[in-house]
């Protein structure tokens, strides 16, 4: 046994004796898991105490998401020593998958944005930044989803009893957030003071994650705040009888982190969210400014020692609420407050659907946070003063941070941010064109773009050890790790690898059809080929594009079952927000049809369709690798990026996709020659709702082979959907039917281009050579240089 090994080994023994007071030979498989999660955070440990922190500009990431997954396999993988633990684990009698598969993801996000910041948390880390994510110490993280007679069920996400592991308690650094109240004005020295009488405290305690990078010695933290009522108990009602009530203040507290809201894309003005928000930049905030204030007894030189960044327009209030502390706390003028207000904030926007745009009714906010409405009044009124001449009534009422008794975020972004950029090339072309083109014209240095990225040695290398190991064999080093453009040097190689790549391929098919046959029953062919659709579910994403390619394929199977036919299997994954009835019942149509495929000797065997069951981080692990098309099919203009796009184009898949977010940058970088692309272009979208062209009704009516398919889907499955045909025939707002036959067209050259193994396989190889600038190193590496000047 290597002497790392026995180290390993001795101290899962010291962890087990000490921990649970058994011997290593009787521990339970979770309390090995445990023994291995402590063991890796002391060693995360011992290197933060060690890490040199260079004096720069500290970077602090704010985002109500953190879509983490497991930390096991990433932790020891970065810190150089997976290897090792799974042969120990072996060494012991265990399978170290198994071990591993213990671990429940941590689910503190909903989609893109959530990951995205995960996966940025690892680069800031790895490529040497002085950075801390915060978020919430959310109970239960974005709904477990069942499946029960084809629809979805919602069910709590626990993932605390176990990830609790990794979270360390500084019970020193323990926050006071008040609610409610009201402001009082007292005249003091000629200046007047407020001060909020009345308020509510809610404790925030912080629960710290370590984030270890890469080959490096620099630990980086990610602090989550839990709420917590500073009088669990009230005494005397208890003694009194009324045990619940006792208990009240406590758990209206505890409520604010409970749980994550599960829409996505879609802004729903709870009041509990809300408060969530508050809580959660306001203990952030606060945190930050004493600790500053402790080390440089002042807070006039913040905005030069740090830089908030804001992921979104949910830690928006984090603007307000540093001005209440500048203001209220250190006594500052208006104006000193904020001059440094203004240097200290970045904001990036991930969305242009105007559904998801936050906009809090006033009222709420006034009750809620009665100082933080008077701030956020005078932002407004200093706001309308100072572009007052330059811009007409109709662009006033539009630029406004507060109107007609809302008050929205994104404006008081755009304002009080020193930086705003978008997540693709396209999508920031379009803030600047359009929802932000009154501010663009007036302070067009303060946009800019940076393309998304993904953690590609998490979504390449961790995922698919065989691609990994692929890749080190033929570029003769493991260089790419940390220089993701080194991938380029690929292209180079001999189509005498291609087969290598294939066999891989296949091997990682045959470990998702396994697992998938072992955790829902699904029977799956392995020689299909493996098309996937991974992602929340949204009618912008357009699954039900995918549907009808689908059950178009179907009808000529059914008319025609002599033809010459690629064999495919299609595989949904997504969860819909538990309000979104129309995305649920795109879930119930799918399972609709994967049935109606099953139950068809005629069809069976040349078509499959997977619903896979509570799509989440672990299983787009598996999914990734094994996938040969990926599905990326948003009408162009609605996805700002996409990220799944990226980390299916790391492992080798080849995308079908419209040109919209990053597909754009993707085709560039591989050639349109490797890629699928089909639809409508964005300038053509806007052409047609902008002449009133959009008439749904005439190509259902025109279109004999899609009316057909529609009508299978309004009365000809197990059940009718007919409310889903309906929407299109007679709305179909993301312009399914208009880019309908384009996909099919491009789906045939898909299944022609898959029979040429040669070919595709070609093309699959010059997608991960050209997939580098795709890596969130190199995202940050821009964050750090252009707008935080790190
Ligand atoms: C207030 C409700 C709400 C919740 C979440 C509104 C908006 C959101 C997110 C911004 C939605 C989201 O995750 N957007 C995705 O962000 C990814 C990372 O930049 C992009 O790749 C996706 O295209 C974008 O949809």
């Amino acid at each position: 046994m290597s002497k790392l090994k026995q180290t390993i080994k001795q101290q899962l023994t010291d962890k087990i004796y000490l921990h649970f007071g058994r011997r290593l030979e009787e521990a339970t498989k979770g309390q090995i898991w445990q023994a291995c999660a402590l063991v890796i955070r002391d060693e995360m440990s011992a290197k933060k105490v060690k890490a040199k922190r260079t004096g720069g500009r500290e970077v602090h990431y704010l985002s109500m998401e953190f879509l983490l997954g497991r930390s096991m396999t990433k932790n020891a993988y970065n810190l150089g020593l997976l290897d090792d633990l799974t042969a120990t684990l072996k060494d012991l009698g265990y399978d170290a998958a198994d071990i591993f598969e213990v671990e429940p993801d941590a689910a503190l996000g909903n989609g893109g944005l959530g990951r995205l910041a995960a996966c940025y948390l690892d680069s800031m880390t790895t490529t040497g930044l002085n950075a801390t994510g915060y978020s919430l110490c959310y109970e239960y993280g974005v709904f477990a989803q069942k499946i029960v007679n084809g629809e979805q069920v919602e069910t709590p996400d626990v993932w605390l009893d176990k990830g609790e592991m990794w979270l360390l308690s500084p019970a020193d650094e323990v926050q006071e957030v008040q609610f409610g109240g009201h402001v009082v004005e007292t005249r003091l020295n000629g200046r007047t003071k407020f001060t909020v009488e009345g308020a509510t405290t809610v404790l925030a305690v912080p629960r710290d994650m370590l984030i270890g990078g890469y080959k490096t010695d620099n630990v980086n933290t990610l602090r989550l705040w839990a709420a917590k009522s500073p009088v669990s108990i009230d005494m005397p009602r208890f003694f009194g009888g009324e045990y619940v009530k006792s208990q009240e203040q406590e758990a209206a507290a505890a409520a604010i982190t409970k749980l994550l809201y599960p829409e996505d894309n879609h802004f729903e003005g709870k009041s509990l969210r809300l408060r969530q928000q508050y809580f959660f930049v306001s203990a952030t905030m606060q945190s930050i400014c004493k600790r500053h204030k402790a080390k440089h007894g002042t807070l006039e030189n913040l905005h030069k020692m740090h830089v908030f960044h804001i992921n979104d327009t949910h830690p928006a209030l984090a603007i307000p609420e540093l001005l209440r502390i500048l203001i209220d706390g250190e006594g500052m003028c208006w104006d000193d407050a904020w001059e440094i207000t203004s240097q200290c904030f970045a904001y990036t926007n991930h969305t242009i659907l105007s559904e998801a745009l936050e906009c809090w009714p006033q009222s709420l906010i006034e009750h809620v946070m009665p100082r933080i409405w008077q701030i956020l009044r005078e932002i407004n009124k200093r706001y309308l003063h100072q572009i007052g001449g330059k811009v007409d009534e109709n662009d006033r009422r539009d630029m406004a941070i507060v109107w007609d008794g809302v008050v929205r975020m994104a404006n008081l972004c755009v304002f009080a941010a020193y930086s705003v950029n978008g997540v693709s090339a396209l999508h920031s072309d379009i803030l600047k064109e359009d929802i932000f083109r009154r501010e663009y014209a007036m302070t067009p240095k303060k946009f800019t773009n940076v393309t998304n990225g993904v953690d590609h040695r998490r979504w390449l290398a961790q995922v698919n050890p065989k691609l990994d190991g692929f890749i080190q064999k033929h570029l003769h080093s493991d260089d790419y790790l940390l220089k993701c453009n080194d991938l380029e040097k690929l292209v180079k190689l001999p189509n005498s690898v291609l087969q290598e790549l294939a066999d891989i391929k296949r091997e990682d098919k045959i470990a998702l059809a396994n697992h998938l046959n072992r955790t829902q029953g699904a029977l799956i062919d392995e020689n299909m080929l493996f098309d996937v659709q991974v992602k929340r579910l949204h009618e912008y994403k357009r699954q039900l594009l995918n549907v009808l390619h689908i059950l178009t394929l179907y009808q000529s199977l059914r008319d025609n079952s002599e033809q010459d036919f690629v064999p495919r299997a299609f595989f949904f994954g997504a969860k819909a927000a538990s309000g979104y009835y129309a995305a649920k019942r795109i879930i119930a149509l799918i399972n609709s049809v994967a049935k109606l495929i099953d139950n068809d000797p005629v069809v069976r065997g040349r078509l499959k369709v997977v619903f896979v069951e509570n799509y989440r981080v672990s299983l787009a692990e598996l999914i990734m690798p094994a996938t040969e098309l990926s599905e990326q099919i948003s009408l162009a203009g609605k996805e700002a990026s996409g990220t799944g796009n990226m980390k299916f184009m790391f492992n080798g898949a080849l995308t079908i996709g419209t040109m919209d977010g990053a597909n754009v940058e993707m085709c560039e970088a591989a050639g349109e020659e490797n890629m699928f692309i089909f639809g409508l272009r964005e300038h053509e979208v806007e052409a047609i709702w902008r002449e009133g062209r959009h008439d749904p009704g005439a190509i259902y009516r025109e279109n004999k082979r899609l009316a057909s398919v529609m009508d299978m889907i309004a009365t000809g499955l197990d059940v009718p959907y007919e409310d889903i045909a309906g929407g299109l025939i007679h709305n179909d707002p993301y312009m399914l039917l208009t880019d309908y036959d384009s996909y099919v067209a491009e789906q045939a050259k898909v299944s022609e281009t898959y029979c040429d193994a040669a070919k595709w396989n070609a093309m699959s190889l010059a997608n991960i050579a050209a997939a580098g600038r795709f890596a969130s190193d190199r995202s940050i590496k821009e964050y750090a240089k252009g707008i935080w000047r790190v």
